[in-house]
This record gives C-alpha cells, sequence and structure tokens, in this order.
C-alpha cells in the first residue's frame, strides 16, 4: 500500500519521509536517475514499505517552487533574521537577501534579533534601528522583534510560522540556531532516523532537514541560502523586486523605465517625496549598476 509523505531529510541516497506511519527511512526508485530527476528534501511523495522495514519512493508530487542553495522544494516563505546588534544592522544586506526571496516568489517575514541588546546601544543606532523598522512595515512585510535570552517577541514569531515551511535565512551569527532550539526542543538530542539505520554516531556535517515545529509547520536549518546569487535577476526585472514600486512605476513616463536616469520617472519622485525609503532606493541603484555590469560582462 502507497503512502503519502514529505521527504524531511536526505544523506547519501537515503530520505527521511515523514508520513502517517511516522518517519520511514527511503530509497528512491532508480528510474527517477534515467529522468535527471532526484528527490529533493521538502518533495511530496509516495513511498511504498518492503519487507525490511526500508521504504521505497515510488513517486514525486509536481513542485509548487524550487531552491538551488540550499536545494529544497516546496518553500512557503522565508524568515530574514538580522540582529539589531553583533553583528550590526546593515540594511542593504537585508535589501539583497529580499530581493533574493522576492525573485522565487517567495513571501517574506523580517525577523529582528536580538532585541534585548537595543537599549545598549548608542541613541543614533536606536534611532536608526526604529527608522529601519518602519521602512519595511510600510512596504507591508510582516516584522517581528525578537530575543531567544528574554522570550520577547517568540510567540508572535510563532504564530508566523504555524503551519509554513519556512527558511531561515541570515548572515551567520545572528541568532539562527539559538532560535531553532528554542523553537525545535527535541532537536538537541536528536540523532538522525538514517544514521540510526545505517548504525553510524550522529553526523557532523550539517545537512538540508526540515524540523518539524509544535504548532504545524517546518522549519529548514541551512547555511546555504546565504550564498546568494541574483542569476535570475536582470536590469529589467529587478524593480519588481521592489514591491512598493509597484503602485509608481505604472506612472513613469517610459514603458520598461529603469527608474535611474530616465526623464519623468514616478518612482524617483515618490523617492523625492519620501513615499519611497532613500535607501531602499540606493540599494536597488547598487544592484542596478551590478546587474548592468555583469550583462555587460555577458555580451
Ligand atoms: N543577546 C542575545 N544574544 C543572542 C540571542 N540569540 C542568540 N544570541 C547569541 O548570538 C551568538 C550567535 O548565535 P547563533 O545561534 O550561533 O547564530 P547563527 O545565526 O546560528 O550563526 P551561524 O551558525 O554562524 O549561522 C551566540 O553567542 C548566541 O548566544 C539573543 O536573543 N540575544
Ligand atoms: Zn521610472
Amino acid at each position: 500500500m502507497a503512502l503519502e509523505g514529505r521527504i524531511v531529510k536526505a544523506i547519501s541516497n537515503f530520505y527521511d519521509v515523514d508520513t502517517p506511519n511516522g518517519v520511514i527511512t527511503c530509497k528512491a526508485r532508480g528510474v527517477f536517475k534515467k529522468h535527471a530527476l532526484s528527490p529533493l528534501v521538502g518533495d511530496w511523495v509516495e513511498v511504498t514499505v518492503e519487507a525490511d522495514g526500508l521504504g521505497v519512493i515510488r513517486a514525486i508530487k509536481p513542485r509548487k517552487n524550487q531552491l538551488f542553495r540550499p536545494p529544497v522544494a516546496n518553500m512557503d516563505q522565508v524568515c530574514l533574521v538580522f540582529s539589531v546588534a553583533e553583528p550590526a544592522l546593515s540594511l542593504i544586506l537585508l535589501d539583497r537577501f529580499l530581493v533574493h526571496v522576492e525573485s522565487h516568489q517567495l513571501s517574506a517575514v523580517i525577523c529582528f534579533s536580538k532585541i534585548d541588546l537595543l537599549p545598549d546601544q548608542d541613541p543614533e543606532t536606536v534611532e536608526q534601528f526604529y527608522r529601519a523598522r518602519q521602512i519595511y512595515m510600510d512596504i507591508g512585510y510582516p516584522v517581528v522583534c525578537i530575543s531567544v535570552r528574554t522570550g520577547e517577541g517568540l510567540a508572535e514569531l510563532a504564530e508566523h510560522l504555524r503551519g509554513k515551511t519556512t527558511v531561515l535565512a541570515g548572515q551567520s551569527g545572528v541568532g539562527k540556531s539559538t532560535l531553532i532550539n528554542a523553537f525545535v526542543p527535541e532537536r538537541k538530542m536528536e540523532t538522525g532516523e538514517i544514521s540510526k539505520k545505517l548504525g553510524r554516531g550522529r553526523h557532523t556535517t550539517r545537512h538540508v532537514e526540515l524540523l518539524p515545529l509544535p504548532q504545524g509547520g517546518y522549519l529548514v536549518d541551512t547555511p546555504g541560502f546565504s550564498q546568494l546569487d541574483f542569476a535570475r535577476i536582470t536590469s529589467d526585472n529587478l524593480s519588481s523586486t521592489f514591491p512598493e514600486f509597484a503602485r509608481f512605476s505604472d506612472a513613469c513616463r517610459f514603458r520598461g523605465c529603469r527608474h535611474w536616469k530616465e526623464p519623468d520617472c514616478r518612482v524617483r519622485e515618490a523617492v523625492e517625496e519620501g513615499a519611497i525609503a532613500a535607501s531602499r532606493y540606493e540599494h536597488y541603484l547598487v544592484f542596478l549598476q551590478d546587474r548592468l555590469q555583469a550583462e555587460k560582462e555577458r555580451w
């Protein structure tokens, strides 16, 4: 009898599939290889269980989306974790991540971490932080401020994650692992199902993995998303990854306006009026130059 489930972990051609009957370690049918299709963490699959207790993946359901770094499928959203200090908040890096997320048509939750450190910062940093937070709230992104140290904001963040599959992304040191340990308590003790079956101890290298949340949904623990590549972004479609430009760009004089040197650009006017944040536009121009440069090198 075939069971439906979701791949939560993959290690050297073995897959842990979360099914209504629990987690089953599976091999993939050879036929996938012939079709250059390999099962991905996050895939919804059909499995059958063999006499030895091992499962076999028989079919992979069509994917809603697919990321290459990390290699995962069927993600609902990305939670961008940015600490208010240690490391200091970098808005250009946040905007870079947002472009990446928008280009995959994923939704974003912005999570400002280590909020407990804010009172120790100089007044200018504090003010900059509140201004930044307002910018992203005005665009319409869900923004949550958290501290794993004090527990602030954790319940609110848990609600944003409920029932969804969320990739955690952010610079090293912002507190992603600490957050995972707070949300997925059994994580600390667990020895992988696969490792048990293969008779190895706890694996030491980090693998892409879906971690089940108590409130339903999964967190994806991966360092990979930090390697941002703008491969699918061009000078023409970059502006579509800045959602707050959309309201104005239809009123630009030229269709296909890149909102740079073109005359009668409504987006630039909106920046001057303060309806679009100056920092966002500044970063847009940085990314635009980057894309134009890359396109010039290609031709
Ligand atoms: N003050 C404060 N420190 C925190 C908080 N959360 C995590 N930290 C500290 O920040 C440091 C980095 O945390 P990690 O969870 O390892 O950060 P990470 O994002 O997983 O880093 P990588 O594994 O390098 O990607 C640790 O020393 C944590 O104790 C917090 O809410 N407040
Ligand atoms: Zn324009």
